[in-house]
C-alpha cells in the first residue's frame, strides 16, 4: 500500500512537472489593451495583430484583449496615461497628444510646423530626443516599447478652403487635449474648442463645430469625415506619433522571458503599424485621391504659404519650448534641419 501511494505521488509529481515547465507562469486571465481609435483603423489592425502574436508566442500566457474607441477611459482621452500608470490598462496604443498633459516632453510633436517630413520624424524618434522621451515616460510609471504613428495632422472644415490666417477667422475648430493646440489655433485666427474624439464625431455630424484636424489615413478616411467636412488643407501643422506601451505594474509582473517576448512583439507591431499608417501617403497619391473621390476639395500649401502660418504661431512655439525642455527641442531642431 505504501509503495502504491509513493508511486501515485511520483506519478502526480512527474505529470505536474511535465505540464508546468520551469518558466510557466499563471497571470491574470485578461490583459487590457487601450485604444482611442476604432478597429477599422491602422491602430485597430495593429492591435489585432499584437494580441494574436502575444497569445501565440507566450502559449496563451499573455491573453490580451483590445478595448476600442476609448472604452477603458470612457472617452476621456487625456486620462489614458493615468490608467496605464495605475495598471487599469495593461497596454495602450497611445497617441502622444493624449499623453502630453502628463508627459510634457511629448508636446515636442505638437509644436506648430516643426516636423517637415517623415524622414525628420524618424530621425528624431530614433535619435537622442526619442530616447530622452522614452526615459521621461518610464520615469512616470509606464514602459514605452515602440514608436508607431497616428500621422501628420491636416485641417479640415465644412465652410471654405484654408490658405492663410484670414481664411480661419471665425471658424470653430475642434482640437485635441493638449492646451498647445488651443494656443496654436488661436494664433492662427480660428476659434478652437477642445473636445474628446467621440463627442467631436457627433459635433461634426450636427454641424456644431466647423472643422477639425487629424491624420488622413488613420482617421479622416476610416471615419469618412468627408460626410461633414468638404475642405482639407495639407499643411503638416503637427505630427502625432503613437507609442505602444505597457504599465510598469504589468511589466514587473511578467517573467523575464515573457518581457522579452512582449518587447519584441511590440517593436515589430509598431514598425508594421507605422508603415501601414503611411500607406497611400508616401510615394503615392492614393490617400489624397480617395479624399477627392469622396468630394473633398484639397488645398496643398506652398512653402511660402506655410511660412506665413509658421510666423503667426512663433510666439506659441517660444512659449512652449521651456515647458517641453529647451535642450530637448534644440536637439530635435538640429536633427530636423539635417534630415530635411
Ligand atoms: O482625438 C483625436 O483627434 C485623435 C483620434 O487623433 C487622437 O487620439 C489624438
Amino acid at each position: 500500500m505504501r509503495g502504491f501511494r509513493a508511486a501515485v505521488v511520483l506519478v502526480v509529481l512527474t505529470v505536474t512537472a511535465v505540464l508546468a515547465p520551469a518558466e510557466a507562469q499563471t497571470y491574470k486571465p485578461e490583459f487590457r489593451v487601450s485604444h482611442v481609435a476604432a478597429e477599422n483603423t491602422s491602430f485597430g489592425r495593429a492591435g489585432v495583430r499584437f494580441v494574436e502574436l502575444l497569445k501565440a508566442r507566450t502559449q496563451g500566457r499573455v491573453n490580451a484583449k483590445n478595448y476600442w474607441s476609448g472604452q477603458l477611459f470612457a472617452g476621456k482621452q487625456t486620462n489614458e496615461f493615468t490608467l496605464l500608470n495605475q495598471g487599469v490598462a495593461d497596454f495602450a496604443f497611445g497617441s502622444t497628444i493624449n499623453w502630453s498633459p502628463q508627459v510634457e516632453e511629448l508636446n515636442l510633436f505638437n509644436l506648430p510646423f516643426l516636423f517637415p517630413s517623415y524622414a525628420a520624424l524618424d530621425a528624431v524618434e530614433e535619435g537622442e530626443p526619442g530616447q530622452k522621451i522614452f526615459k521621461a515616460i518610464e520615469a512616470k510609471g509606464v514602459v514605452p516599447l515602440g514608436w508607431g504613428e497616428n500621422g501628420f495632422r491636416e485641417v479640415t472644415n465644412r465652410a471654405r478652403a484654408i490658405r492663410k490666417p484670414e481664411d480661419m477667422a471665425g471658424l470653430k475648430i475642434r482640437v485635441v487635449g493638449s492646451p498647445l493646440f488651443i494656443d496654436s489655433f488661436r494664433a492662427l485666427g480660428a476659434n478652437p474648442i477642445n473636445m474628446n474624439f467621440g463627442e467631436a464625431l457627433q459635433a461634426f455630424q450636427q454641424g456644431t463645430v466647423d472643422g477639425q484636424e487629424n491624420p488622413i489615413v488613420n482617421v479622416i478616411i476610416p471615419y469618412k469625415l468627408w460626410t461633414s467636412q468638404k475642405h482639407i488643407t495639407l499643411w503638416k501643422q503637427a505630427i502625432d506619433p503613437m507609442i505602444i506601451a505597457i504599465s510598469r505594474l504589468t511589466w514587473d509582473g511578467l517573467s523575464p522571458a515573457d518581457r522579452e517576448i512582449v518587447r519584441k512583439t511590440a517593436v515589430e507591431v509598431a514598425a508594421w503599424q507605422k508603415a501601414d499608417a503611411r500607406k497611400g501617403l508616401v510615394n503615392s497619391t492614393e490617400a489624397v485621391d480617395e479624399l477627392r473621390k469622396n468630394g473633398m476639395e484639397v488645398v496643398v500649401l506652398s512653402s511660402a504659404e506655410v511660412a506665413v502660418l509658421r510666423d503667426k504661431t512663433r510666439p506659441v512655439y517660444d512659449k512652449w519650448v521651456p515647458k517641453i525642455g529647451a535642450d530637448l527641442v534644440k536637439a530635435a531642431e538640429q536633427i530636423i534641419s539635417r534630415a530635411k
